[in-house]
């Protein structure tokens, strides 16, 4: 999208920039926090490249107000951030969500009025992936009390914070949380139990649905949704196996959460092709309708295409899907499927470029939602970042990854999708999860030694964006 033929967004688009809690702020036992299970997990040898932890990150627990001047320069719109569930009710266990720790909500509260105060929106999840270590201890995720839990502190947040915040966003790619958590175990709690896994799934699905009875009853006027890594699934080729594996594929990371949350029911396909793993019992009477909530938005998280093949026996098996290197599956029920190594380019996690893939998705889910609005709550790119001699860090690629996803963005938008929202992933480099610090996705570089924030030449150019993109508002 070269700059003098820009097109114009609708006027109330919103330009932002994401981020979540366990991955920037750090201080993780100050004002009565307590572990999280990415704490635990990072603190096991092995689990994370070089062992890093989220202890200190981005030190944004005490620069918080630096990083909303940073944003207020940037021009940004809208944040989004997400909400450290044991800063907030620290005692949690799975028979009571226990006192709420005021400290905690006064951080995020302090927050909510730096961004107000600088004109930034902001946008808060409830749930990045930083689940209270004592609810994992009680079975986790797989475990109907968690769900339930969930859908009171949902409420604690609202009640303290809905005054203020306009968009709730209740779960953060629960596929991630449950079968990167639970199938291939290479994200926290680093679980490798295929049942586990869709027992996840499901009380993912039923939290999202009490969090957002909750949200809805405690502050009527916001807008909740939900944000979802969800694939445009692309066959390799035509044939009937690949055609299989990629239904499959959409059956387990996109219809086993839009089919619940929006019309409530399960794939019929994905019950049945997973009964050697679980017999859904875990499912109970009324769960579905808790699950189906109306939605004011639903959040698209894009980084690369997915392409599938059914493996037919010959030759070595491809598992380059990016989902790790663990031994096991991410994929319950699917030792037939494999992912083949698209051609690249590439970003530094080894994810092929390709911006068609969001316009393609975006499509996909406004023909399942026609009434819900839509944002990308996450875009952007991992690639290989130094500071030169004048102190400044370029990155041309990461430049070219926005704009070319911000133009398949407005093709969405010129082809009916309503798409409200775009947010670049992220605004500081952080705690990549099992990459520890080695992968750099901010537009914001962080110097871990000092602590000093510099744009990247991308921040730059995403302000001068945003603000052209203003003008045209007049
Ligand atoms: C998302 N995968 O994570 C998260 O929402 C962010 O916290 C994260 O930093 C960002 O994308 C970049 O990774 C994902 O293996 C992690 O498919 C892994 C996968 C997808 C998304």
């Amino acid at each position: 999208m070269p700059t003098g033929i820009e097109r114009a967004f609708p006027p109330k688009f919103v330009w932002g920039a994401a981020t979540a809690a366990y991955q920037i702020e750090g201080a993780i036992d100050t004002d009565g926090r307590t572990p999280s299970i990415w704490d635990t997990f990072s603190h096991t040898p092995g689990r994370v490249r070089s062992d890093d932890n989220g202890d200190i990150a981005c030190d944004h627990y005490n620069r918080y107000l630096e990083d909303v001047a940073l944003m207020r320069d940037l021009g940004l719109d809208s944040y989004r951030f997400s909400l450290s569930w044991p800063r907030i009710t620290p005692q949690v266990d799975a028979n009571a969500l226990g006192p709420v720790n005021q400290k905690g909500i006064d951080f995020y509260s302090r927050l909510v009025d730096a961004l107000l105060d600088a004109g930034i929106d902001p946008v808060i999840t409830l749930y990045h992936w930083d689940l209270p270590q004592a609810l994992e201890d009680a079975g986790g995720w797989p475990s109907r009390t968690t769900a339930e839990r969930f859908g009171e502190y949902a409420a604690v947040a609202a009640e303290h914070l809905g005054d203020r915040v306009a968009t709730f966003v209740t779960l953060n790619e629960p596929w991630c949380s449950a079968y990167l958590g639970y199938a291939s175990g290479v994200h926290a709690p680093g679980r490798t139990d295929p049942a586990a896994a869709l027992a996840a799934v499901h009380h993912l699905n039923l939290a999202h649905g009490l969090a957002v009875q909750a949200i809805r009853q405690q502050a009527p006027t916001a807008k909740v949704g939900v944000t979802l890594n969800l694939a445009s699934v692309r066959p390799q080729t035509l044939l009937d196996r690949d055609t299989a594996a990629a239904r499959r594929v959409d059956g387990l990371q996109n219809r086993v959460f839009l089919d619940p949350m929006l019309d409530g029911h399960y794939p019929d396909d994905i019950i049945d092709e997973t009964g050697s793993v679980t017999d859904w019992s875990f499912v109970r009477d009324g769960d579905l309708d808790a699950i189906c909530q109306p939605l004011d938005t639903i959040g698209v998280n894009y980084y690369s295409p997915t392409v599938v093949r059914g493996y037919d026996g010959d030759g070595p098996r491809e598992e380059s899907d990016g989902h790790g290197d663990g031994a096991a599956s991410a994929w319950p029920a699917s030792d037939d499927i494999e992912f083949p190594r698209q051609p690249g380019p590439y970003t530094v996690m080894g994810w092929s470029i390709d911006p068609r893939g969001l316009t393609e998705l975006l499509l996909r889910v406004h023909r399942q939602a026609p009434g819900v609005d839509l944002l990308v709550t996450e875009n952007g790119a991992a690639f290989d970042d130094l500071v030169d001699g004048e102190g400044r860090v370029d990155d041309p690629m990461r430049v070219e990854y926005l704009s070319r996803h911000i133009a398949a963005v407005g093709d969405a938008i010129e082809a009916g999708a309503p798409v409200r929202g775009y947010f670049v992933w992220s605004l500081l480099d952080n705690f990549e999860w099992a990459y520890g610090y080695t992968k750099r996705f901010g537009i914001v570089y962080v110097d871990y030694a000092s602590q000093r924030r510099v744009p990247k030449t991308s921040a730059r150019w995403y302000s001068d964006l945003i603000a052209r993109q203003v003008r045209r508002r007049g």
